[in-house]
């Protein structure tokens, strides 16, 4: 990992970091919320795949908007570079420097402002992790309305700013529609104040889209209002052996009608996605081996209801064959053993090497069709490749994973990929977002027209391109425009 890693992407005409800045910045924060030291700045220049490594000397750490605001007005009149960091769980490469960007972690902005029991809407600042809201909230008889693997690290203002998606999306919908209000700094250090607790607001245009999904290219986001509900009084949750991907199709239609209103999550494994957390993180299945698995989640309030129409959907699948074996349980630990085996996947694949990885929204009759494709093409330099994810949202997470990274393997690969994505219209980004590593391929997925609002909107926003550099907008674009 040198600092020429990345051959084709070029430093821009940004401020080095001088002791001048650095004076600033210890003025402001103290010495203690500044971190200069190599060894220390390494974890934040780092990302969680350990796939992207920036060389930042700075790491500042805010515990205030009036502190955000004084950085990111220091840094755009100095003409320093900034890359916003939540909890560095991002897996496209947004959160770490590309060069030595000014880190700006938000971690000690950790604190929650209110809680509206009645309404069920949460606000606090950006740097909250999103499992401490979520066992804040749980106390209340509450529950955050995301959950994903990385919910021990990652903060709401960084789900906020990837629009995170996650494992019941298909119940609860979109950070899109649950964020009400929020509160953002502008690179220039100016607060825009949306922080709205109100369900309806028609007066003019939703600011707070501009900051949600924009992975910090456009504000840094501070505070968020987020309407979180209630707690379920049951939860239930089934694990099935399956033989094929058609089988899976049936089931979650079956799943959608039979379950209804209870139905809170519906995801799929293929035998290879498995292995990598039996065999690397020694979990331990409770079925026996089968080319496919699901797993299949009620939320409701009564659990003898919910039980009963579980069961009678189970007893449904198994006669018809669509399912081979299954078990259903509500114990909590049960259950926490059997999300394990799904939500550590991209931990049991760090193990294996090298992953080349891809979060594609699929027409649902495709969204298995690129394993086998990929088999085909890459063949005996792959170690491992296997499809699993969010198949109630069309989501599937294909990996294919080398000894050691391998331009050849990656030709192999794309853009093949992404035009097969493209073709069938899918989305070649459905939840992770853009980061540094997509950014040549946004245009499989979004026409020039729509290209050229994006990258304007940028301009806008931040004239001089401080924020996040080098990463969301095409390069093509980014450059001519911003500098
Ligand atoms: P970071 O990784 O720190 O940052 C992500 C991006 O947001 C960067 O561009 C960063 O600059 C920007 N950013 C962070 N904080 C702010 C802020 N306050 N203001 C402005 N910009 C900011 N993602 C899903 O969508 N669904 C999943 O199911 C899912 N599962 C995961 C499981 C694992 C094990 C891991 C490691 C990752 C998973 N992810 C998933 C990806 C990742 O966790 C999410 O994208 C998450 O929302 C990132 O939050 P973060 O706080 O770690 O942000
Ligand atoms: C998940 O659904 C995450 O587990 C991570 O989105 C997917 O590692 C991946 O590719
Ligand atoms: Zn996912």
């Amino acid at each position: 990992l040198t600092k020429d890693r990345y051959p084709n992407v070029r430093r821009s005409d940004y401020s080095i970091i001088k002791s001048n800045h650095l004076e600033f910045f210890k003025d402001l924060l103290g010495e203690h919320r500044l971190i200069t030291d190599e060894n220390e700045c390494l974890a934040y220049n780092t990302d969680w795949i350990k796939a992207n490594r920036g060389y930042s000397s700075c790491v500042l750490k805010p515990k205030s908007t009036e502190e955000v605001c004084s950085i990111l007005k220091f840094c755009y009149d100095n003409n320093l570079a900034v890359c916003p960091q939540g909890g560095n769980t991002g897996l496209v490469g947004g959160s770490v420097p590309v060069f030595d960007e000014v880190i700006l972690s938000m971690s000690l902005m950790n604190k929650i402002i209110s809680l509206d029991e009645t309404a069920g809407i949460l606000t606090c600042e950006a740097g909250c992790v999103l499992e401490n809201l979520d066992n804040y909230l749980a106390e209340r008889e509450l529950m955050m309305p995301l959950d994903l693997g990385a919910k021990g690290s990652c903060q709401i203002g960084g789900n906020v700013a990837t629009n995170a998606g996650g494992l019941r999306l298909l119940r609860y919908g979109n950070l899109q529609g649950n964020v009400l209000g929020l509160e953002a700094v502008t690179p220039n250090g100016r607060v825009v104040d949306c922080l709205s607790a109100l369900k309806k607001d028609n007066t003019g245009l939703h600011l707070k889209h501009l900051y949600i999904g924009t992975e910090g290219s456009l504000g840094v986001v501070t505070k968020v209002c987020i309407k979180c509900p209630p707690k379920p009084k049951a939860v239930n949750l089934a694990f099935l052996g399956l033989n094929s991907f058609e089988n899976i199709l049936k089931v979650f239609k079956k799943s959608r009608h039979e379950l209804g209103e209870i139905l809170s999550s519906c995801e799929a494994i293929d035998a290879d996605s498995l292995a990598v957390t039996t065999e690397h993180l020694k979990l331990k299945s409770p079925l026996d081996k089968f080319p496919f698995y699901m797993l299949i989640e009620t939320h409701g309030s009564d659990n003898t209801h919910d039980e009963e129409k579980l069961n009678r959907f189970l007893g449904k699948v198994m006669e018809d064959g669509s399912v081979l074996d299954g078990i259903a349980t509500n114990e909590p630990s049960k259950m926490k053993d059997i999300w394990d085996l799904r939500e550590r996947i991209t931990e049991g694949y760090l193990h294996d090497g090298y992953v080349f990885k891809y979060d594609l929204s699929l027409p649902l009759e495709h969204f298995y069709s690129l394993v086998p494709i990929m088999k085909d093409r890459v063949g005996r330099d792959a170690i491992r490749i296997s499809g699993y994810g969010h198949i109630g949202d069309g989501n599937v997470h294909l990996s294919i994973c080398v000894k050691e990274f391998s331009t050849e393997v990656l030709n192999k690969i794309e853009p093949f990929i992404y035009e097969y994505t493209s073709k069938l219209k899918g989305s070649i980004s459905a939840e992770h977002g853009i980061g540094f590593r997509k950014t040549n391929y946004v245009h499989y997925s979004k026409s020039q027209e729509a290209i050229d609002i994006m990258t304007n909107i940028k301009c806008i926003m931040d004239p001089k391109g401080i924020l996040n550099p080098y990463k969301v907008y095409p390069p093509s674009r980014r450059w001519s425009n911003f500098k």
